[in-house]
């Protein structure tokens, strides 16, 4: 895992908010359900790019449309293309960009990232908004973990046997960020799904 921390400037994160945004008016913040229970996640998300990430209670998968207006999601910015294409070593674009918001009191719990077909992709992080505190451990359930904070602008690369770290948001610390007037926190998740 490669942890680089402040990679977008104050005025690059809000560039990348500015075109957030406008995405986020024509593709809102949707809540998925988990697969069978349909008990509701804590995150709120939307997609940017080709493919979105989606979960329903007939499970987890990419689709191309928005669940609710069932239009196309909308492209992936440059602003946010340019991190992919600086840090990622990896020589075709993303497929998809999971935006996903947290408020107060949302969290992820620890899982694996395994719903694409290209594994061999780094999947990129970044973070905006208030710290959040991340975990991440080895490749199976249950081993040791370790944590670190994830600020506003930090980014994280997640490739080679990291790629299938188990790993989840335990949760955001209120008040550590001006960035989004309401506090919170969002984290952009870039990976490719498809073999090139
Ligand atoms: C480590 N999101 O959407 S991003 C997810 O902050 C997800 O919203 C978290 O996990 C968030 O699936 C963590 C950092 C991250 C993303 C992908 C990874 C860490 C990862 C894939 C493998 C290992
Ligand atoms: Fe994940």
């Amino acid at each position: 895992m490669r942890y680089l921390p402040e990679f977008l400037d104050r005025s690059a994160q809000e560039q990348v908010l500015r075109d957030l945004r406008e995405a986020v008016a024509q593709a809102p913040l949707f809540n998925p359900v988990m697969p069978r229970t349909g008990k509701p996640f804590s995150v709120r998300m939307t997609n940017l790019g080709p493919l979105g990430w989606f979960s329903d209670r007939a499970g987890y998968r990419y689709q191309a449309s928005h669940p609710a207006t069932g239009l196309p999601w909308p492209a992936i910015p440059d602003s946010i293309l340019a991190v992919w294409n600086g840090i990622s070593n990896y020589p075709h674009p993303p497929e998809a960009c999971l935006v996903n918001f947290y408020g107060s009191d949302a969290k992820m719990g620890l899982h694996q990232d395994r719903d694409e077909e290209d594994l061999e992709a780094p999947v990129v992080s970044i973070s905006l908004g208030d710290t959040a505190l991340f975990r991440v451990g080895g490749t199976v359930r249950g081993g040791k973990t370790q944590s670190l904070k994830l600020a506003s602008g930090d980014v994280l690369i997640l490739e080679g046997p990291t790629r299938l770290a188990f790993h989840g948001i335990d949760r955001v610390i209120n008040g550590t960020s001006t960035l989004l007037k309401d506090g919170g926190r969002i984290n952009l998740t870039l990976r490719r799904v498809r073999k090139p």
